[in-house]
């Protein structure tokens, strides 16, 4: 995804920072310098950079964190907090109206992504029994309405185009409209320009006072730099925007100007789009793309995801085990079963606390799969014992694991040793979601929300 480098520079410094018997002053300027560079080569704005370092210095010192023991691990907590409020704090869900239909215009620059988000978000609120219509009001390139249409035809979902000579009122008569058809939700897609003009911006605030809409969303792309937050400061000058999408959060360049889109205008983010396919969109969670940035992994996500592809009571024991680190390699053996069902690997293994490492020496494609095989063969190579109590794993028995597995020692010593930072990691997960620091698992009583 977008935040890769910054997440890998980020956990560089926080595990140098662990290394650490206690953090002093030094280390303290030192990690915060490595964190404002990462924050800055990511391309977030320079301002929000500044406030975000003196918050967490602020902070630093309130909680009297050098010398101490466990400064390093406040520190991170900190800086895991401040990045939390600089993406917006809680999740913003989408607005709902009183009295349906829901009417959700999508704006935005030429290919930010609008038409792909109004079939993705059209594809999400169904999965969730709502009942969307897609309004095509993009009259100015020809090929605009085809596109949706094509969209969804693919859901099974209606497509309405408006009339290129009353784009505005047709807006406004089709939301009207969409109640006595049974929809409940209403879907607009608007034309982009390459630059915001006037006649743009006309157009677009003319639908928007005409249709009312509940949500005004702004389509940015992830991968455009501070064009979108420029973009975002721009569109928010002239319509009241509800919240931010942030599309292309897939993609690999630097994606950090996206991170402080809503720092600067002060419009949520709302939504993430993380690929092409029409079910690659998130409801967006400050909280786990923050623990993701920082290398914490992401459990609720992979929960959830999990959630729509196997039965939810193997889903909940899994997480529970997780954060319990009572994981064991039959756990992990099982969980890869039901990850090659649930898509792109590295992207699942991700979000696994501690997994962040082996997913980048997976590589994609054919090959990825033959890499799985090898952690599979490892794994069926080991005794029952072995799978339950992976300490039990010494030297010799490294040996006869390899040689059963038709893998090298060297194979063997990578999965145990990253096995074994996973379940670190995930203790510590553990005792935040105890501390309360993490939100709930579904089903997991015992664990407070934050
Ligand atoms: N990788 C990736 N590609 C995306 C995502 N969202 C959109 N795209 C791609 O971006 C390109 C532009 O998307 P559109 O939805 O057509 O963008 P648009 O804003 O409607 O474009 P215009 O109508 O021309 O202004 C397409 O090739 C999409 O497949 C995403 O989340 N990830
Ligand atoms: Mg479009």
């Amino acid at each position: 995804m977008v935040f890769e480098q910054l997440s890998d520079r980020l956990t560089n410094t926080f595990e140098r920072l662990r290394g650490r018997p206690r953090v002093t002053e030094v280390d303290l300027d030192e990690a915060l310098r490595d964190v404002r560079v990462a924050l800055l080569e990511a391309d977030v704005n320079l301002k929000v950079v500044r406030q975000l370092i003196a918050t967490v210095r602020e902070r630093a010192a309130g909680e009297r964190v050098l010398e101490s023991i466990t400064g390093a691990q406040q520190i991170v907590k900190i800086v895991h907090d401040a990045i939390v409020e600089m993406l917006g704090g809680a999740a913003t869900p989408l607005a709902r109206a009183d009295r349906p239909p829901t009417v959700i215009v999508l704006a935005g620059l030429q290919g930010s992504g609008k038409t792909t988000t109004a079939a993705k978000l059209a594809n999400l609120l169904r999965k969730q029994g709502r009942h969307p219509l897609l309004v095509a009001a993009d009259v100015h390139r020809p090929a605009a309405i085809d596109q949706l249409v094509a969209l969804g035809k693919q859901l099974g979902l209606p497509v309405r185009a408006v009339d290129p000579k009353r784009v505005a009122t047709d807006v406004a008569a089709l939301a009207s409209g969409a109640a006595a058809e049974g929809h409940d939700t209403v879907i607009v897609d608007t034309a982009g320009r390459l630059h915001i003009d006037e006649a743009m911006m006309t157009e677009i605030a003319d639908v928007v006072a005409a249709a009312k809409p509940h949500e005004t969303l702004l389509v940015v792309d992830a991968m455009a730099g501070q064009d979108a937050v420029e973009s975002a400061t721009a569109f928010h000058a002239r319509l009241p925007l509800t919240g931010l999408v942030l599309a292309k959060a897939d993609g690999d360049a630097r994606g950090g100007a996206s991170l402080s889109v809503r720092a600067v205008t002060g419009v949520p983010v709302k939504l993430i789009g993380t690929g092409e396919k029409l079910d690659a969109i998130e409801v967006f969670h400050p909280d786990r793309l923050a623990q993701r940035i920082l290398g914490m992994g992401d459990i609720l996500t992979l929960v959830e995801r999990a959630q729509e592809h196997m039965d939810e009571k193997t889903a909940e024991a899994q997480a529970k085990k997780f954060l319990e680190a009572q994981f064991t390699f039959d756990d992990f053996y099982s969980q890869l079963q039901q990850v090659k069902k649930m898509g792109p690997l590295g992207d699942l293994l991700k979000m696994i606390p501690g997994l962040g490492g082996l997913a980048k020496q997976l590589p994609e494609g054919p090959e990825a799969e033959r890499e799985m095989r090898k952690i599979e063969a490892i794994i069926s190579s080991m005794t029952k014992a072995e799978r339950a109590d992976p300490v039990l794993i010494n030297g010799s028995r490294r040996r006869r694991i390899a040689a059963g597995s038709g893998t090298t020692v060297s194979d063997v010593n990578r999965l145990v040793k990253q096995f074994a930072e996973m379940r670190k990691l995930m203790k510590q997960m553990g005792s935040m979601a105890k501390s309360g620091r993490l939100p709930r698992l579904p089903g997991m009583p015992g664990l407070p929300r934050a």
